[in-house]
Order: structure tokens, then C-alpha cells, then sequence
């Protein structure tokens, strides 16, 4: 059985939706930033770089890095519908908008939630605020691409949707973030209506 290693609440959050929502077996290990298990010399042996999301595969291999996690699960269930064919134009716009919001979204996310691991300066309030408005400007581009309708690719809720809807959970003003981007809360809500996420979100306290 595939394992999933993950936080409450953290970026394990997608994969583990995702794979809830497929039906896919797994075994989900939870282990605690706070006493500092993702440094602990048995994590560390599963990922050096003492991140979660991991996903160890049937065969043993592991997979770090929540994208990849979230495109290999999507693929290995391509009748599901969540990601559109290889080769086709939809496809490439789903690894468009991963790529999008792993890269400027998640990664803005870390900076503004933990400034301290981007400086050495105690005054954490110019990362913050960089952070902040660079997040702004992806949001923005967001909404622009969910004017058509509340999903990213191909007409329907997909595995970019999924990603998606955990990046926004961890926004900390989410009040305004809805208010100033009106398209973000209608493709949340569509995401949360497919089966079994919103049990996920629910139980990892993001909703
Ligand atoms: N690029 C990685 C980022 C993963 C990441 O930053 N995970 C956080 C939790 S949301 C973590 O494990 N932080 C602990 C650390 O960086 O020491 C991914 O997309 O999977």
C-alpha cells in the first residue's frame, strides 16, 4: 500500500485529497513539526530534505515535491477525469497552472507564513510584505484565469483545482482574499463539492 507522510493542516493536504477522493488505498503518517520529527534521522532517511509532502509508492520509490506527487496520482487514474490526456492542449495548461501555483504561490506562502527561514534579520516585516504583495499578483492572475468559470483547465474541477484549493486555505486573511478576488471562493467551493475532499480539508482544520 502506498504511504502518504504528511502534517495537519500542511501540504499533504492536496495528495491526501486527491487520493481520498480516488479511492486509492494509503496509509497516511502524520508526523509533528513541532517536536521536530521532519529532522529526525528515520524522516530524514525518507527525505533528505526533511519535507512533507512525501508519497512512497508500491514499488518502495519515494516521491517528494507536491506537484509531482499531484500529477502522478491524477495519471495513474486518468479515467477519473481529474487531468485531461497526455499531449493535449488541456493537459498542457493543467502543468502550466501547477507549475503557476507551486512555484509562485506555495512557494509565496512559505515566505509569508514563515518569514524567519528567509532571513538572517530579526525584522521579518519586509519579507512579509514582499511576500504578500508577490501572492497578490499570482492571486490576481488567478482570478483572471477563473473568470470563465470556477476551475482552471478544461471546463471542469480537476487535479489543479485540488492543489489549488489547499494554497488558498493557508492564506491568513481569508475574508479579503475572497472580497478582492472574486472568481478564488466559487472554484473552492466547487473543489470541496467533489467527493470526499471537504472531509479532508475538514478533518486537517482548513475549512
Ligand atoms: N516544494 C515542496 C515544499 C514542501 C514544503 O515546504 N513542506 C513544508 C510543509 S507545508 C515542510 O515540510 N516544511 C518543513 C521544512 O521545510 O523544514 C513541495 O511542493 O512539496
Amino acid at each position: 500500500m502506498q504511504i502518504l507522510y504528511g502534517a495537519k493542516g500542511a501540504g499533504s493536504v492536496a495528495p491526501q485529497a486527491l487520493l481520498t477522493h480516488l479511492e486509492v488505498p494509503f496509509e497516511l503518517k502524520l508526523i509533528s513539526f513541532d517536536a521536530n520529527e521532519h529532522q529526525s534521522e528515520a524522516f530524514l532517511a525518507v527525505n533528505p530534505r526533511g519535507q512533507i509532502p512525501v508519497l512512497v509508492l508500491d514499488d518502495k520509490s519515494v516521491l517528494t515535491e507536491s506537484l509531482a506527487i499531484m500529477l502522478h496520482v491524477a495519471d495513474s487514474h486518468l479515467s477519473s477525469a481529474l487531468i485531461p490526456a497526455p499531449g493535449s492542449a488541456e493537459r498542457a495548461q493543467v502543468y502550466r497552472w501547477m507549475s503557476f501555483t507551486a512555484t509562485n504561490v506555495y512557494e509565496g506562502l512559505l515566505r509569508l507564513l514563515y518569514p524567519d527561514m528567509y532571513t538572517t534579520n530579526s525584522d521579518l516585516s519586509k519579507v512579509v510584505e514582499s511576500a504578500d504583495q508577490y501572492l497578490n499578483s499570482a492571486f490576481g492572475i488567478l482570478n483572471q484565469a477563473l473568470s470563465k468559470g470556477p476551475w482552471l483547465v478544461g471546463g471542469r474541477t480537476g487535479v489543479t483545482d485540488i492543489y489549488l484549493a489547499m494554497l488558498l486555505t493557508w492564506y491568513p486573511d481569508q475574508q479579503r482574499l475572497y472580497e478582492v478576488y472574486t472568481n478564488l471562493q466559487p472554484s473552492l467551493k466547487q473543489t470541496l463539492a467533489l467527493e470526499g475532499v471537504t472531509r479532508v480539508f475538514e478533518e486537517n482544520e482548513l475549512i
